[in-house]
């Protein structure tokens, strides 16, 4: 045996061997803009094809980005357009700021347009509705993950949305909290039974019961966040988040995701899991041999693949 060994066999452990600090955090620059063009009003939407990534953002900020119903419809279509484009690998959830108005996440519901019928009514709908519900799931079954980043409040049916993501990174303003049990609404769904699983029983139901609002230091060591920088290191930092994402396997963390919603999502959760199996098991040699077999009209020879010996 050589006496000199090479010192990258016995350095000692450290956390930082996964180069994540490496990564640059020069913000995401983003090469396409879909807001005009899809007749977007209150959202923009932007894709930087050399980061692979998408970013939504809220574009209300006259009220804190409080959504309607059209700015739910035009989430649920960029969300279907980020999802379905190869070139985006990781999609961020946000909100466009404005120097003259507090930085928001989102408000929740628009409360002017809550409507005495039932659901919210800003015209663009036949009969008032709000398709945040819609939106939650459309999130959930997204293979790509959803980051959100927060600034300022992130309350109500916005505080649901910023749990609905994979993962929170949020500015050191950013405030956190429930307000539907002083305003006369709640989420039975998501909104209470994901926030339990994020946070813990009593927590949750600390914020559902009380509507307390918690900072962002509160909100990272109750669970609710994954980090916090400050507010004018968030864009680097977001970008070295979505750089390392990007750079992992699609597969790998379409798989993770489907599989950690599962355990919330019953059937519905196991049979997304299942199309992502589907979708390898048919590129596999055992898959192409039951097609090929069927289309020649003879019986699948499945015993003579090595890949299907179990
Ligand atoms: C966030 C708060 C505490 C900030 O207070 P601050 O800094 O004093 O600002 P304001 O002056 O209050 O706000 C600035 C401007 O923005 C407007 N605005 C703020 N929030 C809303 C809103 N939700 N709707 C409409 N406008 C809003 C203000 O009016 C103000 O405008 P100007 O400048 O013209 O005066 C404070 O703003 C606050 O408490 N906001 C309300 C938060 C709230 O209660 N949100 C609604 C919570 N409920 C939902 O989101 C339910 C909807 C839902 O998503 C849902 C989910 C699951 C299942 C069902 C549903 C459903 O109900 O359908």
């Amino acid at each position: 045996m050589s006496a000199a060994r090479n010192p990258s066999k016995t350095a000692p452990p450290t956390k930082t061997r996964d180069g994540f600090h490496l990564i640059p955090t020069t913000p995401i620059h983003y090469d396409i803009d879909q807001t005009t063009s899809q007749g977007f009003k209150d959202i923009t939407f932007k894709t930087s094809t050399g980061e692979r990534c998408a970013r939504i953002a809220f574009n209300r900020p006259n009220v804190l980005h409080a959504f309607r119903p059209n700015t739910i419809n035009e989430f649920r279509k960029a969300l279907e357009i980020a999802q379905d484009d190869i070139r985006v690998s990781v999609i961020l959830f946000g909100s466009e700021l404005a120097d003259d108005r507090t930085p928001a996440f989102c408000a929740g519901g628009d409360q002017v347009v809550r409507s005495p019928d039932g659901g919210y009514d800003d015209g663009t709908e036949a009969v008032p509705r709000l398709r945040v519900l819609d939106l939650q799931v459309q999130m959930r079954r997204c293979p790509k993950p959803i980051i959100a980043v927060v600034r300022g409040y992130a309350i109500g049916g916005g505080h649901i949305l910023h749990m609905m993501a994979d993962l929170t990174i949020a500015g050191d303003d950013a405030v956190f909290g429930q307000t539907g049990p002083r305003m006369g609404s709640f989420d039975a769904g998501y909104g209470s039974v994901h926030m339990a699983r994020l946070v813990g029983q009593k927590k949750a139901r600390e914020m559902w019961f009380t509507c307390q609002m918690y900072d962002a230091q509160d909100a990272l060591q109750m669970g609710l966040i994954n980090a916090v920088y400050p507010n004018r290191e968030l864009d680097g930092n977001v970008a070295r988040w979505v750089r390392r994402i990007a750079m992992n396997s699609p597969t790998a963390v379409a798989c993770t995701k489907a599989a950690l919603n599962a355990d919330e999502d019953g059937q519905a959760g196991v049979a997304l899991l299942g199309g992502h199996l589907t979708r390898l098991f048919y590129m596999s040699e055992e898959g192409k041999e039951g097609r090929a077999a069927y289309l020649e009209g003879r019986a699948p020879q499945f015993h003579k693949i090595p890949s299907s010996r179990l």
